[in-house]
């Protein structure tokens, strides 16, 4: 397979949906809900999500896509060259703040990630990995993770998960919080992804997240040595939602051990 050649396509197309995002600042965004009144979508998320599409199909027409929006193929499994795509990965933020959102697109063979790309349009930073050929933010190489400790590290996570909730005991999180140098939440868990790329936060967790949300990021991390589970520390599951966790490796074997308790009774 030519990763090469796909990823040039690929870079191109991201920064042309860039500029049709950069775009849309001037006209009126129409916005909806999805699931519930806090779950949004807008033109903006469809019209980029096709605009992938009709780029992928024209060019790949065998490659599988797995699109946030529901415009690409219905996956029950990840053979294959499948594409994920998360038009605009923070819409809430999108609408409500122009910034602090990204367009995330994970390519993976056969369950595997060989490419990913996360552009923050309004900084017009472009982050991405090729499997085995380093990770770059605008072309220039990012070096591998330091090991870190909690007492040490910026831990991105968001208050919901640190209040009483159906999804982890928050007691153990509390702690966690604690101890931290400090902790910091985004909104939008591709770009939570790079920042522990690069070093700007130590670690991010959070208890739901879906393929496309992180497919991009995840590429991205490992290829600088990070380490991407669930929250069990098993190997997060790209088919349906799942929990994160995503650290250096020192600090995410600390937080495994020490804070989440995982192997202990
Ligand atoms: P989105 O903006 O593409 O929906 C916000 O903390 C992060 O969680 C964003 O990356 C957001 O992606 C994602 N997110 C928001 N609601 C979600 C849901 N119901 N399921 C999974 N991920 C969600
Ligand atoms: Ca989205």
């Amino acid at each position: 397979m030519n990763w090469e050649e796909i990823d040039t396509y690929a870079k191109e197309w991201v920064k042309e949906a860039g500029n049709r995002i950069r775009l849309s600042f001037e006209k009126t965004l129409s916005i909806e809900t999805k699931s519930n009144a806090n779950d949004l979508v807008t033109n903006m998320d469809k019209e980029i999500e096709q605009f992938f599409i009709n780029k992928i199909r024209g060019m790949y027409p065998e490659h599988r896509i797995m699109g946030e929006e529901g415009f690409g193929d219905e996956l029950n499994s990840l053979d294959g060259i499948v594409w994920l795509i998360d038009p605009i990965d923070g819409t809430m933020n999108f609408i409500h703040q122009q910034r602090n959102f990204a367009i995330s697109i994970g390519i993976y063979e056969n369950g595997i990630g060989q490419i990913g790309l996360v552009y923050d349009v309004v900084h017009d930073e472009l982050y991405h990995a090729i499997r085995g050929k380093g990770a770059f933010l605008n072309g220039k190489q990012l070096p591998v993770l330091k090991e870190s400790k909690v007492k040490e590290s910026i831990i991105a996570l968001n208050a919901t998960w640190v209040m009483e909730n159906h999804r982890i005991d928050h007691n153990l999180l509390i702690p966690l919080v604690r101890n931290a140098r400090g902790t910091r939440s985004y909104g939008t868990a591709a770009l939570e992804l790079v920042f522990v790329a690069t070093g700007r936060v130590d670690a991010y967790l959070s208890m739901r997240l879906s393929p496309w949300d992180i497919a991009a990021g995840a590429v991205i991390v490992e290829e600088l040595g990070g380490v991407v589970t669930n929250l069990k520390g098993e190997k997060h599951n790209f088919l349906s939602q799942d929990s994160l966790f995503t650290a250096n490796p020192g600090l995410h074997q600390e937080i495994l051990k020490d804070y989440l308790r995982v192997g202990q009774s």
